[in-house]
């Protein structure tokens, strides 16, 4: 094929040709404009840096691979643009059709690819093994899924403590159909609970992660946390909010577990860890008053009640048996 022809783009005026090169132009500094704009918000597009250790350095993790990608495009793209441009027909470039194979252009593009992914490999290997360190908790707590609400069990000092956590009243009742309720007046739906978890900032939290029934994941974005939650399995995850971070932090079951999977959220209380001792202490105290009146309950003139409390409790000892094995292994 004779690539030195003439073409009908040859044949057009000078200044045609000029000005479909302009108008590319002008899409490209479109582009770019569009770009800029965006760049106000650039939080908003980016991953969240959330507030705890191990999300400040997926975060961190997650930005030199981005910039290693931004790199690569600018060099990739800048080659082929300048390659266009510079070497483009109408200014008479002729292709080489004589270079069909090159043992160094081969080498050099297995080997930088190679370095590459190395490069980002040491970082992310560092960032697997800091997640899966569970060494040096200050509190360890059992996180147990259930269709479709979260039961906490505090272990160590602030043993004892154990509630469930379901999806809040005014949600609950603006969900049913035909509520009449407008869901966007509920405040947080969907992701707002009865009984919060409730841990202090600026300590090693680990959480023990298993179910009751069907396999649910326990999910905080701003943690920076998710793992799932299997029935006979026990996995772990830790959670070290930054102190100066604490607040009320949402988040949601991961894993479709059935009919109420939307309506198990997850709502985590982070307080300063004086206030999480007042809080341990106060559900401590109310823990007592509960045993006292659960005493009192248990009297003769009581018993629908008794026997209401005691299939909870047998509930709570068969689960407490399937787990107790493997509880013992995790902890020991
Ligand atoms: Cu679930």
């Amino acid at each position: 094929m004779n690539v030195n022809r003439l073409t009908a783009n040859d044949l057009r005026p000078a200044h045609s040709r000029a000005m479909s090169f302009g108008r590319v132009l002008g899409i490209l500094a479109g582009l770019l404009g569009a770009g800029t704009a965006g760049a106000g918000s650039w939080p908003a597009m980016n991953m969240p840096v959330g507030v705890t250790v191990l999300s400040h350095s997926i975060y961190d993790l997650h930005m030199e691979v981005l910039w290693v990608c931004v790199a690569i495009a600018a060099i990739v793209f800048g080659v082929m643009i300048v390659a266009m441009i510079r070497f483009r027909h109408s200014k008479g470039a002729v292709p080489d059709i004589n270079m069909t194979h090159s043992t160094k252009a081969e080498i050099i593009w297995t080997v930088i690819p190679v370095l590459i992914l190395i490069a980002i490999a040491i970082p992310a290997a560092k960032g697997i093994l800091q997640i899966e360190d569970m060494r040096g908790a200050g509190l360890t707590i059992r996180v147990t899924g259930y269709q479709w609400k979260w039961q906490y069990t505090y272990l160590g000092k602030a043993s004892g403590i154990s509630f469930f956590s379901t999806l809040s009243q005014s949600s609950n009742f603006a969900s049913q159909l035909h509520s009449g309720i407008d869901p966007r007046t509920v405040p947080h739906y969907l992701l707002s609970v009865d009984h919060p978890l409730v841990i202090p900032s600026g300590v090693k939290v680990r959480l023990l992660l298993t179910s009751a029934d069907v396999i649910h994941a326990w999910w905080v974005p701003d943690f920076g946390a998710k793992r799932s939650a299997i029935p006979g399995f026990i996995n772990e995850l830790w959670i070290k909010v930054l102190p100066g971070k604490e607040g009320v932090y949402r988040g949601q079951c991961a894993a479709l577990c059935g009919r109420g999977h939307a309506f198990m959220p997850i709502v985590v209380d982070v307080k300063t860890p004086a206030d999480f001792d007042k809080w341990v202490a106060q559900q401590k105290a109310a823990l007592k008053q509960a045993a006292a009146a659960s005493a009192a309950a248990a009297a003769p003139n009581n018993a629908p009640v008794a026997k209401a409390g005691a299939a909870g409790r047998a509930i709570e000892a068969t689960v407490h048996r399937a787990t107790r094995p493997l509880m013992a292994r995790v902890l020991d």
